[in-house]
C-alpha cells in the first residue's frame, strides 16, 4: 500500500489474475440479473459514456427527469439490486477503515472510447466513509484535482487489479477518466474496462 495524498491509499495489483477472474465472473451474475444500463445527465438528457449497474441495497441512477440518486431498485427492470459480492466486502473489510458495511457497489463499464468527466461523488449522506475502487480490465488514465473545479490535476495510470482507497479530506476531491487504453488487458474476452465502487450512503449514526 501506498498513501499518494492524505485519505488515498493505492493497493497496486491487489487482485492476482485468478481474484481477478472470480470477480468478473461475479459481476457477469450481477449483470444478468441487472442489466446494464445507459446512464443520462440530469435536466440535458445527455447520455453518459460508461454504461452502469449495481449491487447491493442501493443503487446509483441517474435520469433526465429525477437526476443522480440513489434507490433500491434497477431503474428498467424495477427488481432489487443482487447483492454485493462477498470478496467485494471483504475487501471493503479489509481496506475501508470504516466499521459499517458498504450499502452500494456502483459497477462501471467502459468501452474503448469510453471516459468519464471530473466530478465530485456527493450523492451519499455519509461522506466520512471512503470510497473503495476496483480496476478490472484495460488500464485507464485517472485524474484526480483538488476539491474545488478548476484546480490543479494530476494524473495516473489504474490497471487491472488496482484497489484504490479515497477518503478523508480526499473524499470529496474532483476526479474523472481521461482514456482507456485500449488491449492492455486480456482479462475481459471482448475488451473494455469495468470499476467497482464499494460506497456507503446513508449515515448509521
Ligand atoms: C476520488 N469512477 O463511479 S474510480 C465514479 O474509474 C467514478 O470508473 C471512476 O468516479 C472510474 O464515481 C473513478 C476512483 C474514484 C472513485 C471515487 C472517488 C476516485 C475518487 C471519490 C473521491 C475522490
Ligand atoms: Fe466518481
Amino acid at each position: 500500500m501506498s498513501t499518494l495524498a492524505e485519505g488515498i491509499s493505492y493497493y497496486p495489483d491487489h487482485f492476482d489474475r485468478p481474484a481477478q477472474e472470480a470477480l468478473v465472473d461475479a459481476i457477469r451474475d450481477v449483470v444478468r440479473v441487472a442489466p446494464l444500463f445507459v446512464p443520462v445527465m440530469p435536466r440535458t438528457g445527455k447520455p453518459m459514456h460508461v454504461r452502469m449497474s449495481n449491487c447491493g441495497q442501493l443503487g446509483w441512477v441517474t435520469d433526465k427527469d429525477n437526476g443522480y440518486r440513489y434507490q433500491p431498485t434497477h431503474p428498467q427492470t424495477g427488481r432489487a439490486w443482487p447483492p454485493i459480492p462477498p470478496a467485494l466486502l471483504q475487501l471493503w473489510d479489509d481496506v475501508a477503515g470504516f466499521d459499517a458495511p458498504p450499502e452500494a457497489c456502483l459497477i462501471n463499464f467502459y468501452g474503448d472510447s469510453a471516459k468519464m468527466g471530473l466530478h465530485q461523488d456527493r450523492d451519499e449522506q455519509e461522506f466520512a466513509a471512503p470510497v473503495v475502487s476496483v480496476s478490472l480490465g484495460d488500464d485507464c488514465l485517472f485524474r484526480i484535482g483538488g476539491t474545488e473545479r478548476g484546480g490543479p490535476t494530476q494524473s495516473m495510470r489504474l490497471r487491472s487489479g488496482d484497489v484504490i482507497v479515497l477518503g478523508g479530506p480526499s473524499r470529496l476531491r474532483y476526479h474523472g477518466v481521461d482514456r482507456i487504453y485500449p488491449a492492455s488487458s486480456t482479462l475481459l474476452k471482448d475488451g473494455g474496462r469495468i470499476n467497482l465502487t464499494l460506497r456507503r450512503v446513508s449515515n448509521a449514526s
